[in-house]
């Protein structure tokens, strides 16, 4: 028998049993729905239960490589468990509400970190079940980025877990679940027809992706990137395998050069602030790009336009600096409103460019309030080829992994300078506040050996980076 004939098989089995039924319900979030799937009543059929599991090994599973198998609470695991003895894979479970005594585990099972696991479940409407489920999953450092389902509702599900890196596979989408229905007369064509006009009215809103960006490595979130200065960033934080980005606080051509010839290996992203440049001369710009090329690292000038759309388009393209010939991204204020961003946009035809928004700053007693901070996110929103990320402090300030967090006011030890600058240590800014890509000035260029500190500062950010998406955080 073909994969298809079972499929139809099971697909009318499953209506005689009552697992699938056609009429006027009401779902557990008070839509109304002409069809309703209940497959908690397949533990009374184990010839279904046997059809499925194989089903499911042979379709959806055969080909695929994973250390364990999951099941998401509850429908799904006694299916999870046929499939882990079918399959000679161990079994995962996960507990909905974690124990208050002994070990306060939320998931059960031997496993290490690094490890993959492939979750199971029975219907998928939105995917939030999938979801606390993974969630779960990644914080122990197992990697999940598959499910296979039994049913796929087709209302907005695979694209909300795809948006938090998780493919599914599906034995039947309702479509092909009542089609096969309709073929074997067990429904009317109108109850076809309006199930289909069903699923075009109701999708499911769309989550937010769940994934915390701070566990995603930065190879997958290159992918969910839209701005492609962000895509090349985390690209080169993959492969170079380091997060700092260094601000060259200098003021002489050659002082910064011969520094980036130094350090220039040990970066992601170099950050310059051409106006404090004395000799500053168009053969600088050519040098710099020549070492970033050669070194793999791009070049972010810390402008922070703040000035109306127009006056900002001349400040990016015009004068003596003309920043938008030769840096990768800049840095501006959302203070004026989005005609900063419109302005910056307008530039961005030819090449690839990309602009880190101001949403919170490291300087004490500075005036951005928490309001601010939400509405400068809400402003880069409108604006997903161009922004790179936010220069920000906190984890919280925003959610899309496919963004960069680029905090500066680092330094090995915390304290602060003269003139209000803070600085927090690598653990805090990478574990707790959430930095991606990470800003150290005085603490490398300031120091006797700045080649010898880069190196330091390097590998005290990468471990952080490595802790943080393995998931132990503890
Ligand atoms: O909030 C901010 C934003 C920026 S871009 N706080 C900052 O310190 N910066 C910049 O980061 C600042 O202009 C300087 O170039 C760098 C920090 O340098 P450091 O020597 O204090 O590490």
């Amino acid at each position: 028998m073909g994969h298809d004939t079972k499929l139809e098989e099971l697909a009318i089995k499953l209506f005689s049993i009552d697992a699938v039924k056609m009429g006027e319900f009401t779902t557990k979030s008070g839509i109304k729905t002409p069809v309703y799937f209940d497959l908690r009543v397949i533990v009374s059929y184990p010839e279904v239960m046997e059809m499925i599991s194989n089903l499911l090994q042979e379709y959806a599973i055969k080909d695929c490589a994973y250390d364990h198998v999951c099941g998401v609470p509850y429908t799904a695991l006694p299916i999870a468990t046929l499939l882990s003895v079918i399959t000679k894979k161990s079994m995962l479970m996960r507990r909905k509400e974690t124990k208050s005594y002994g070990t306060k585990k939320s998931i059960e099972g031997h496993y290490k970190a690094g490890q993959t696991c492939l979750i199971i479940e029975d219907v998928v409407t939105s995917g939030s079940s999938v979801l606390e489920t993974v969630k779960d999953l990644r914080k122990e450092g197992l990697k999940v980025n598959k499910a296979v389902i039994i049913l796929d509702r087709e209302q907005g599900g695979s694209a909300n877990l795809l948006n938090n890196d998780v493919e599914i596979t599906s034995l039947f989408t309702m479509t092909s679940l009542i089609e096969i229905l309709y073929k074997n007369r067990k429904i009317t064509e109108e109850m076809m027809l309006k199930v289909k006009a069903y699923i075009k009215e109701t999708q499911a809103v769309v989550l937010e992706p769940s994934v915390d960006r701070l566990l995603l490595p930065y190879e997958k979130r290159a992918e969910l990137a839209t701005n492609q200065i962000a895509k090349q960033l985390f690209n080169i934080m993959a492969t170079k395998k380091t997060n700092l980005c260094l601000s060259v606080d200098l003021t002489s051509v050659t002082s910064i050069l011969d520094l980036l010839e130094k350090v220039g290996e040990h970066i992601c992203m170099v950050k310059t602030h051409v106006d404090i440049i004395e000799d500053f001369n168009k053969d600088f710009v050519t040098q710099l790009k020549q070492i970033a090329d050669r070194f793999n690292f791009l070049i972010l000038e810390d402008r922070k336009y703040a000035d109306i759309g127009h006056t900002v388009s001349m400040q990016y393209m015009k004068g003596v600096y003309k920043v938008g010939e030769w840096a990768d991204c800049v840095t501006a204020h959302s203070l004026p409103g989005d005609g900063v961003l419109k302005a910056l946009n307008g530039h961005m035809n030819s090449v690839s460019r990309g602009v880190f928004l101001l949403a919170e700053m490291s300087s004490e007693g500075n005036l951005i309030s928490p309001e601010y901070k939400d509405a400068t996110v809400a402003m880069a929103v409108k604006y997903p080829d161009l922004i790179t990320g936010f220069v920000c402090q906190n984890k919280d300030t925003f959610k899309d992994p496919g963004l960069i967090q680029l905090t500066p006011g680092v330094q090995l030890e915390s304290s602060k300078d003269s003139l209000g600058q803070v600085y927090n240590t690598p653990e805090k800014v990478i574990l707790e506040n959430g930095a991606d890509v990470i800003v150290v000035g005085r603490g490398i260029v300031a120091a006797k050996s700045p080649e010898t500190q880069v190196v330091i500062y390097k590998d005290a950010l990468w471990k952080c980076y490595t802790k943080r998406v393995s998931g132990k955080l503890e």
